[in-house]
């Protein structure tokens, strides 16, 4: 230590290289009037080998070539004097005005205005003539603390990031909760499915925690403060990091794909003697059959905590069922009984539900909800006695007809406008037509309207939307003139 505090503070001497000698004037009179302290001009040199000679004579810290002179081979320079075995600082310096210079300094990579860079250069030299003063020992104590402040301000980051992202997460798996993001569960196939959904809920919770927190955390921590310049700092990358962000993510998908599989496993599992239910979707309405029981219904009724499998299929386009509480859905698609469709719903919550088509199919989709009534196992048998029999009243069968061939799906008796008039329209007796003409409602108009709907078009409504065929589900035979009969006093009876 007392050989280094006992040594002279030494002159930088300045080897100028340029082959006009006004650079060299400029330079030094830009120098002399920064009055840098200790900064010596030792002489100037035009071209490489003057400098080559010059070098024992004058003994230079740094040679400042001149960046604009042509003729000089600054390459050589920079190959002989930084990479060479004489070790000397060279920089590269183009003269700006009287006032102003740039300095391209090899060492650091970066340009830098004369002023920025001469307190660089001098400042670098006084500390590590201070540190060796000072002696290694502190030097590397200095070093230490330094780490371990950055060690511990970057566990700090992390430890105020992560409880955040906790705290997001517990959140955000509560709030979820609490605006009930699933309607009630009211079947044994919602189980699997429900769980399922429960835990991604938090998986995407923690995700996005994990992510929104990281990223506003940075924005606002790390934000430039006002007035710095500075560069930021330039990390590699973390291989570490980039392994554990690939791994995660596939082991979570993996597992999901693994809980999906088995859950779906779950929904279709068959249960011993489920109850059969052909369920038809046509625009824009549902009918049920259950074909065990020789029974039609437009309202979907299911006992309690007892399988059905319903056969799903389509009269025209694709359907799609779906009951919320139940969870599952599947498409009914056209094409016969090559496409029909299976779909396993075990209820077990007593009450009504709806039924909705959950495929966009044509203008009146939105209509297409139908009622499903989860009974008790004896209501449900004694449903299915009374729907069996036909009963010997004409009004009656009327309205059993008119949802067995879906005629209530379309026209109300209440006066409601559906798809097409309402049935209470017609005790006006009369009806008038798209053309503006009024013609009397009597049973020969209602026969052709059935039979013939297009014949006559009701005004305000469209042609072509009424079926022009009707076919009974359970027969299969196209609708009866005794059928039309019951109907048409059932129409009567709605004016009574
Ligand atoms: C897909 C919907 C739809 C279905 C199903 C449907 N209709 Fe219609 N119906 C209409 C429309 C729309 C009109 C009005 C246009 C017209 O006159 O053809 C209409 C008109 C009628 C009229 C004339 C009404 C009046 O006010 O003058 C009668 C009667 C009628 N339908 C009976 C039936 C019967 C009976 C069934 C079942 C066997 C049936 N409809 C099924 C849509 C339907
Ligand atoms: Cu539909």
């Amino acid at each position: 230590m007392s050989t280094a505090q006992s040594e002279p503070v030494k002159n930088r001497r300045v080897l100028i290289a340029s082959s006009h000698p006004l650079f060299g004037q400029g330079l030094r009179s830009l120098l002399q009037e920064r009055q840098t302290a200790g900064v010596e001009v030792v002489g100037m040199v035009s071209n490489l080998e003057e400098a080559l000679q010059a070098l024992d004579q004058l003994d230079p810290d740094l040679i400042i070539v001149d960046y604009d002179d042509k003729k000089l081979n600054r390459d050589e320079f920079l190959a002989r004097f930084v990479e060479g075995e004489k070790k000397l600082r060279v920089v590269l310096l183009s003269l700006q005005s009287a006032q102003e210079a740039i300095v391209y300094d090899r060492r650091t990579l970066a340009a830098a205005q004369i002023d920025d860079w001469l307190e660089e250069w001098t400042f670098t030299e006084d500390s590590s003539r201070l540190a060796a003063q000072r002696g290694k020992f502190e030097t590397i104590m200095d070093h230490r603390r330094t780490f371990m402040k950055n060690r511990l301000q970057k566990a700090t980051h992390l430890l105020i990031a992560g409880f955040l992202v906790v705290i997001v997460t517990a959140l955000l798996i509560f709030g979820m909760d609490y605006i009930r993001l699933l309607p009630t569960a009211a079947s044994a196939q919602a189980e699997p499915i429900d769980q399922l959904f429960h835990l991604e809920f938090k998986v995407i919770a923690f995700l996005f925690s994990l992510i929104v927190v990281f990223m506003l955390y940075s924005i606002i921590v790390f934000r430039r403060k006002r007035g710095d310049t500075t560069d930021a700092e330039h990390i590699e990358g973390s291989t570490n990091l980039e392994v554990a962000w690939t791994v995660a993510p596939l082991a979570t998908v993996l597992v999901f794909a693994y809980l999906g599989g088995s859950a779906l496993a779950a929904t279709v599992a068959p249960a011993p003697k489920p109850l059969r239910v052909e369920v038809i979707g046509k625009q824009w309405n549902w009918s049920f059959v259950y074909p065990d029981y020789g029974v039609i219904s437009d309202k979907l009724y299911l006992p309690v905590d007892k399988q059905a499998v319903l056969l799903l299929r389509s009269d025209d386009v694709i359907h799609s069922f779906w009951v919320p509480e139940f969870r599952v859905k599947q498409d009914a698609l056209p094409g016969g009984q090559d496409f029909v469709r299976e779909l396993r719903v075990t209820p077990t919550q007593l009450g009504e539900f709806k039924v909705r088509c959950a495929e966009l199919c044509g203008a009146q989709h939105t209509y297409m909800e139908s009622p499903v009534l989860v009974v008790a196992q004896t209501d449900f048998d004694a449903w299915l006695t009374k729907e069996a029999g036909l009963s010997d009243d004409p009004v009656e069968r009327g309205q059993k007809w008119s949802t067995t061939f879906g005629c209530a799906s379309c026209h109300s008796i209440d006066g409601t406008k559906i798809v097409g008039p309402s049935w209470k329209d017609l005790c006006e007796g009369q009806a008038t037509l798209a053309d503006g003409s009024v013609i009397p409602v009597d049973e020969n108009y209602l026969r052709e309207s059935i039979l013939n709907p297009n014949a006559k078009i009701v005004q305000g409504f469209a042609a072509g939307i009424m079926p022009q065929q009707f076919i009974d589900p359970v027969s299969k035979k196209p609708i009866t003139d005794q059928q039309i009969s019951d109907i048409i006093a059932y129409m009567n009876s709605i004016c009574r």
